[in-house]
């Protein structure tokens, strides 16, 4: 299958060199990979540079409020288990607005896969602060600089138990592609954190800071992604070498399991032609 299937006619509409480049190159590659048609794709997001993603693939879409992606998804996933559900969502739409469907869906563990563009800063709406932006980096609203402590996604992530936890860099297109293919094919909540420079208001996170930085815990050779302790510390790993590379992982039963819903038939599959909603109607007349 080639990259194009998987691309829409859409005009891109991020700056010159934006790390979200790199990320829409992954996914397509992710997608080519995976060999999933596009009919049986769904990406879901909210509001955002990284929310934009999904008009610029080729596949099904929905695009909703800022922070609401989790949900949606969900509950698309529970309706249609043969879709492949991702959320492309930014660090302020994920953890920020988004922060308690991030905390509650993963304890759900719903078969779907999120991928966090985590440029630190809050990209459409001109580079406020975001939950991940570092103390004492200077914004237009945060001239002092930020006074709190960055929201440790990957730890949170881990201490809840997620069933797959990765880190990549949009400057590494084939590791981050290889990065969503296993949260796609990991049964249960995965999350994919791309680190993507913010080339218009993150001065500080450049593609080149990261290139100083980043090395694949692959190439390291010894990191037990099982190992809950030795996951967290790894998660922890930020300054002058930040991994990348699956970090955490455990098989754990879905909510579809949990629930008892895997074995009944999906919404998506139900015949609703039978279906006499008369009476409901009825109900709610005055
Ligand atoms: C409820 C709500 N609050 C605030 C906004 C304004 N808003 C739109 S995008 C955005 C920040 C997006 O930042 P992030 O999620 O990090 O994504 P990025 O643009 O950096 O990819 C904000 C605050 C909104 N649309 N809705
Ligand atoms: S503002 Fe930042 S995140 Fe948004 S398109 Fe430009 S470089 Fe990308």
């Amino acid at each position: 299958m080639e990259k194009e299937k998987y691309r829409s006619g859409d005009p891109i509409a991020w700056c010159p060199g934006c790390g979200n480049f790199g990320i829409i190159n992954a996914v397509t590659k992710a997608l080519e990979g995976l060999e999933t048609a596009p009919e049986q794709v769904l990406l879901v997001s909210g509001i955002g540079q990284a929310a934009k993603l999904p008009h610029y693939v080729r596949a099904n879409c929905f695009n909703g409020l800022h922070g609401r992606a989790l949900p949606v998804a969900v509950a698309a996933k529970m309706a249609n288990r043969k879709l492949t559900v991702i959320v492309t969502t930014g660090d302020g739409d994920c953890y920020g607005e988004g922060g308690n469907h991030f905390v509650h869906n993963i304890r759900r563990n719903v078969d779907i896969t999120v991928l966090v563009h985590n440029n630190q800063i809050y990209g459409l709406t001109k580079g406020q602060a975001s939950p991940t932006t570092d103390t004492g980096y200077v914004t237009p609203v945060q001239i002092g600089g930020v006074i709190l402590e960055p929201f440790h996604a990957l730890q949170v992530a881990i201490t809840l138990g997620a069933a797959f936890v990765a880190r990549s860099f949009s400057g590494e297109i084939d590791h981050l592609s290889d990065m969503i293919q296993k949260g796609v094919r990991h049964k249960g909540f995965s999350l994919v954190e791309v680190m993507q420079p913010c080339v218009s208001f993150n001065k500080k996170n450049t593609h080149q800071w990261y290139k100083d930085r980043i090395y694949k815990l692959s190439e390291e050779g010894d990191h037990d992604p099982q190992d809950k302790m030795a996951a967290y510390s790894k998660a922890a790993e930020w300054g002058d070498d930040i991994p990348i590379g699956v970090i955490y992982r455990r098989e754990s039963e879905t909510y579809g399991q949990k629930s008892g819903l895997s074995e009944k038939t999906p919404l998506a599959e139900k015949d609703i032609d039978k279906i006499d909603i008369g009476e409901l109607i009825e109900a709610f007349r005055i």
